[in-house]
């Protein structure tokens, strides 16, 4: 092996083995698809190699190309006369031993190789398409031909990562270890049963099974409303198309076609990016990864409803014992049953196993007072969003929980410095601010207080992890940074009825944008009661707050959303479905006439900008104010807080595509004609005047 080279050849009796390392994952970065070339060509021509196993060092078998090099002028996999082919033409077998992930171009390679063997805990899986790609190292045209064009389209499709267990039930694995076992040595044992085999088996030798000639079709059917704006997945059906309808050199070169097309479409750029910052926002630029966490093993949980049950699912949902306690034996026992229910609907949609929903309640321990709860090692609060309700639940908290455990707060705008000052221990206190379904959506907003320690927050950042959440950082500011930067999002929304739009008509616009909702009929769902209680709070507060009078005005009428049958829409008894209501728009023209507003058409664009220009220049406050570190972490933050398509990279990186100057120019426009509310923020401003974009946006340091 020439030293710098990150792959290797040796020989051990009869077997060469082909080792990449590559760390972390094995991407194919510079010099790994070249070096897998040349000591195969190596192993072939040596007589005394009579079998080759190719095996990855450390973590991974291949994670796939390395994203990185995309939309760069590097060349992008440098297989020249490809990797792919020399397996084709390789004299000798050839043996994947697969362990953690054989991924897009990794498992292209696996799939090219004559066998392929894994340990029970690796994966497989073609997942270019969630980067807005395709697999384009012949994924498409030998996965077909391995498992089926039915199978095939689902893994291609989706971009799931495959369980070793299923992948050898599919076909992809001729042999599946035990997980004990040692890849290594059995691969050379493997090796050796099948060196003499000629010819080598070849996955592009096999013929293409096709279930049914109509499934093309149902999938793009069945994709049309999640794939909505995107390009990838149906480049994806078409390529697998190929695969039935032309031989497999002629699918290899229609799928590098079709790849061409996506490598930097708008929507493989944002794809990407959302994929680098998703692993950026765990870093924290000012508390080294190196501060000591706290291994926590237990949780529990104050408060059982909607919120508190939800958090207390997300950790039995990833293993953790979690005790709950409620006011009440009544309010305890409701918030339980409404966690069997919710797991009981996931049983009833499939996407549960009978006896997981068992192993997972019985993780979720409900207790009567806080002596139970003493020796956990984390404890989260999740009581009523008031101060006054939350308080002495700090005070008692401090009381008994044991030394060392850390106090967090689910509260979702209140001030984290005020419940910490209720303890002796404010260095343990943080904010945990779960969204909702907390069971479901990924985001975990970590809130710094100004005397929270940094090992308490490392601990918060992990402990989101370790329960499947993507865990930002945030500030202690009013909503903190998420809510805060929505808000007036919120507000513009309400705002454009009094002007002469209807709910369903700005919720089209968002839908057609990309969001799996729109945020009239999202209010439906949540509650309308909970916004009209925080306006009332913030009004009392704050003078200058601008009330929503026809948003008020549903409250008061009791149209609460979905659980009163009437909010935003109207509901039919048993359904979700929202159904524009004439009172509604009713309501909305009396209010503005009140109001003595002036009516207009708006145009969709108009629409779109108003929501989230407000929140563009709002989100530039916050940078401005050092609440958060960088802007993609609000990215991040509105990409699995609130439903933002990811193929649109997030907020900032969306107004990137239309410009810094003309956001700017327009956020201005508007505070002439609209007053203070649209003040551009001076980061917005000095950007607009640098030319610099918002990605590139310096945050003021962090300040709790
Ligand atoms: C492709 O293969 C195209 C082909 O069809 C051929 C075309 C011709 N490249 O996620 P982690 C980095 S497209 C570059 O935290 P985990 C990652 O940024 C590719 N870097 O670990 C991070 O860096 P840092 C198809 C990569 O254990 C570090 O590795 N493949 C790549 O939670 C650790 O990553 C994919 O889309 C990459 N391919 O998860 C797989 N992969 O420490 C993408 C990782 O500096 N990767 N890094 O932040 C993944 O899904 C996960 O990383 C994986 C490990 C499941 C592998």
């Amino acid at each position: 092996m020439s030293g710098a080279s990150p792959v290797s050849l040796e020989r051990q009796g009869d077997i060469g083995i082909i080792t990449v390392n590559y760390p972390p994952v094995n991407a194919l970065g510079p010099g790994v698809a070249e070096g897998i070339k040349d000591c195969l060509a190596r192993g072939n021509t040596d007589p005394a190699i009579k079998a080759m196993v190719l095996i990855g060092a450390g973590r991974s078998f291949i994670a796939g190309a390395d994203i990185r090099g995309f939309g760069t002028n590097r060349p992008r996999l440098p297989l020249g006369q490809r990797v792919y082919d020399t397996l084709d033409a390789s004299e000798k077998p050839v043996i994947a031993a697969i362990h953690g992930y054989a991924l897009g171009g990794g498992f292209e390679i696996a799939m090219a190789c004559h066998y392929r063997m894994a340990l029970p805990s690796a994966k497989v899986g073609l997942p270019e398409v969630l980067i807005g790609i395709l697999p384009g190292g012949g994924g498409t045209q030998r996965l077909p031909r391995l498992i089926g064009v039915k199978a095939a389209l689902d893994m291609i499709v989706t971009g799931r990562h495959v369980p070793a267990p299923e992948a050898k039930r599919l076909g992809i694995i001729d042999e599946l270890l035990p997980e004990n076992a040692d890849l290594h040595d059995s691969a050379i044992a493997y090796a050796m049963r099948i060196m003499g085999t000629r010819p080598s088996p070849r996955v592009r030798d096999r013929m293409v099974r096709l279930e049914d000639p109509g499934i093309f079709d149902a999938m793009r059917k069945s994709i049309a409303r999640r794939a909505r704006n995107q390009t990838a997945p149906y480049h994806c059906i078409a390529a697998v198309e190929a695969s039935c309808a032309m031989p497999f050199d002629d699918g290899c070169r229609r799928e590098a076609d079709l790849f061409r097309e996506l490598e930097d479409s708008a929507e493989a750029r944002a794809l990407r990016y959302a994929f680098f910052i998703e692993r950026e926002v765990a870093r924290l630029p000012d508390i080294p990864a190196s501060t000591p966490v706290r291994d926590f093993t237990t949780a529990a949980v104050i408060g059982s409803g909607t919120m508190g049950g939800g958090i207390a699912m997300s950790f039995a949902d990833f293993g953790f014992p979690v005790k709950i306690m409620d006011a009440t034996p009544e309010a305890l026992e409701r918030g339980m049953q409404r966690i069997r229910d919710n797991y009981a609907t996931s049983v009833r949609r499939g996407s549960l196993a009978e006896n997981e929903m068992q192993r997972r309640l019985a993780r979720i321990e409900p207790v009567a007072g806080y002596e139970d709860i003493a020796d956990c090692d984390v404890v989260i609060e999740a009581v009523f969003e008031e101060m006054d309700v939350k308080k002495p639940v700090f005070a008692k908290l401090d009381e008994v929980m044991k030394p060392g455990a850390l106090l967090f707060s689910n509260t979702s705008a209140l001030d984290i410095d005020q419940l910490a000052d209720m303890t002796k221990r404010p260095q343990d206190v943080a904010g945990t601010h779960f969204f909702s379904p907390a069971n479901v959506m990924k985001l975990l907003e970590v809130v710094r207080g100004k005397a929270s320690s940094p090992r308490t927050l490392a601990t918060a950042m992990q402990m989101g992890r370790r329960i499947g959440k993507l865990s930002a950082m945030a500030g202690n500011t009013d909503g903190f940074v998420a809510n805060r930067s929505r808000a007036p999002f919120n507000t513009e929304m309400v705002i454009l009825l009094e002007e002469g739009c209807l709910p369903e008509q700005v919720d089209k616009v968002m839908v057609d944008f990309g969001y799996p909702m729109g945020p009239f009929a999202v209010g439906d769902l949540a509650g309308l009661d909970i916004g009209y209680a925080s306006r009332k709070r913030r009004a009392a507060e704050n003078p200058n707050f601008r009330m929503q009078p026809i948003s008020d005005r549903l409250a008061e009428m009791g149209r609460y959303g979905q659980k009163t049958g009437a909010g935003w829409y109207r509901y039919e008894k048993g359904d979700r479905t929202p159904h524009p209501d004439p009172e509604v728009a009713a309501i909305i023209k009396e209010v503005s006439a009140g109001l003595g507003i002036p009516q207009r058409e708006f145009a969709d664009q108009e629409i779109l900008r108003r929501l989230l220009f407000s929140s563009v220049n709002e989100a530039c406050k916050i940078l401005e104010e050092g609440k958060a570190y960088r802007p993609s972490d609000i990215d991040v933050m509105w990409l699995h807080g609130f439903g933002f398509p990811r193929y649109r990279g997030g907020l900032f990186f969306w107004a990137d595509g239309i410009g810094v100057r003309e956001v700017y120019n327009q956020i201005a426009a508007w505070h002439q004609q609209y007053g203070e509310r649209w003040a551009p923020s001076r980061l917005l401003r000095d950007l607009a005047e640098s030319g610099t974009s918002f990605r590139e946006a310096k945050a003021a340091a962090f300040v709790p």
